[in-house]
């Protein structure tokens, strides 16, 4: 039986990563912050229902000794480091936090295994945002990287710490360049999420209007559960490498939002309003992967489709909505 470690095990990536793990029969360890375990119900929403299954172990990305010392106790097989700050709008606000953590973060748990477990294979979740002001499309592994947010920023250092790792102590350290990936556990703060949300919210009556920055920005939307089998399809190769992981398809958040709301039977022109407030100081316009290298090598291929995503999304979110108000509706027509 392999040994997994998972920093991140709470967001969304996380959470299907130690699906497929657990599927495999691997025996899968978490990383948690403090305040997630005094905050369970909430904070481990998204692994509530494997909690039995996986072993949590209390550290953070601001904390090398609380890092090595998780690392001490097992002898893990695969790292996969996806803990970080991931909103790329809140590293405009507060870059420093979001550069101290990734940054270092990755340092630390890189340093911890080279330290302890050297053999351990490990994998970091690099991003699109990488490339920013990409000067090619589609981007591919090749294309130079132009990070636009401290965001980016701090996922580029984070990738060529790794691969510093791999070409100067012979490690087996791998990035995924992923583009975008949503599901129906994507935070709320993400554009998919903040619009089929809402979609739900106003075909139940809890809302009236979406207010959105860049309606014209486009993205490379996949499904997080087909992107987290890249990640461990890359741990599984003869030889580590970085690998674009990508649908191949742009789309913009108008057009995002045109297909959640007619999920609905809504009319998306008659609730979204475009608010300047919401535009970011840098924006990246167009992003598009190539992942023709991750297709032939680690013979991985999406199974969803950019419709099936939002119709699931959206689905999951009326349900939520509708479950939402059957308790007040059930008092209601008890006149208590
Ligand atoms: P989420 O935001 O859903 O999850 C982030 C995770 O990091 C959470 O488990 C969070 O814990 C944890 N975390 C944040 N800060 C710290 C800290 N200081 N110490 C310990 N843990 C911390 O992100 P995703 O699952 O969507 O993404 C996973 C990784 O992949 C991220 O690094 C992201 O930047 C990267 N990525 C994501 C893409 C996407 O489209 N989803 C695309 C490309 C890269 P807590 O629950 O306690 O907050
Ligand atoms: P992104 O995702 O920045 O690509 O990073 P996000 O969903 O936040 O933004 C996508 C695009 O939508 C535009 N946009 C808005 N975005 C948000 N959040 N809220 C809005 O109201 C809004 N209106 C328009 C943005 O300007 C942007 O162009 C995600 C994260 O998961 C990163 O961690 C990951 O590395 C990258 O994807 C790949």
């Amino acid at each position: 039986m392999k040994r997994a470690l998972i920093t991140g095990i709470t967001g969304q990536d996380g959470s299907y990563l130690s699906e497929h793990l657990l599927s495999l029969g691997y025996e899968v360890h978490g990383l948690v912050r403090r305040v997630a375990l005094e905050d369970p119900d909430r904070r481990f929403g998204r692994i509530l229902h494997i909690l039995n299954d996986v072993q949590l172990h209390q550290a953070s990305l601001e904390s090398y000794p609380s890092i090595f010392s998780v690392v001490s106790k097992f002898k893990f097989d695969e790292c996969y480091h996806l803990a970080g700050q991931s909103f790329v709008a809140e590293s405009f606000a507060d870059g420093f936090s979001t550069i101290n953590t990734n940054i270092n973060g990755t340092h630390f748990v890189l340093a911890a295994l080279r330290e302890l477990n050297p053999d351990c294979r490990f994998y970091f979740a690099g991003s699109s945002e990488m490339f920013g002001n990409a000067e090619e499309v589609p981007q591919r592994e090749t294309t130079r990287f132009h990070p636009r947010s401290p965001y980016g920023i701090s996922k580029t250092a984070g990738f060529e710490l790794t691969r510093n790792y791999r070409e100067a102590h012979g490690m087996f350290c791998v990035s995924g360049i992923l583009f975008n990936h949503e599901s129906p556990r994507r935070g709320f703060e993400f554009v998919t999420r903040k619009i089929t949300s809402t979609v739900a919210k106003i075909k139940t009556g809890k809302a009236t209007e979406l207010r959105l920055g860049n309606l014209a920005a486009c993205r490379d939307w996949g499904h997080a559960a087909d992107y987290v089998r890249a990640m461990h399809l890359m741990l599984q190769q003869p030889a580590a490498d970085d690998y674009v992981v990508a649908s191949g398809e742009t789309h913009s958040v108008g057009e995002f939002c045109e297909k959640a709301f007619a999920q609905a039977d809504l009319n998306w022109k008659d609730y979204v309003v475009q608010d300047e407030r919401l535009f970011r100081p840098a924006e990246v316009d167009l992003l598009v992967g190539d992942a023709s290298k991750a297709r032939n090598i680690l013979k991985w291929s999406p199974k969803y489709s950019f419709e099936e995503l939002i119709r699931e999304m959206v689905q999951s979110d009326l349900q939520t909505a509708s479950q939402a108000g059957a308790g007040r509706k059930i008092l209601a027509s008890l006149q208590i």
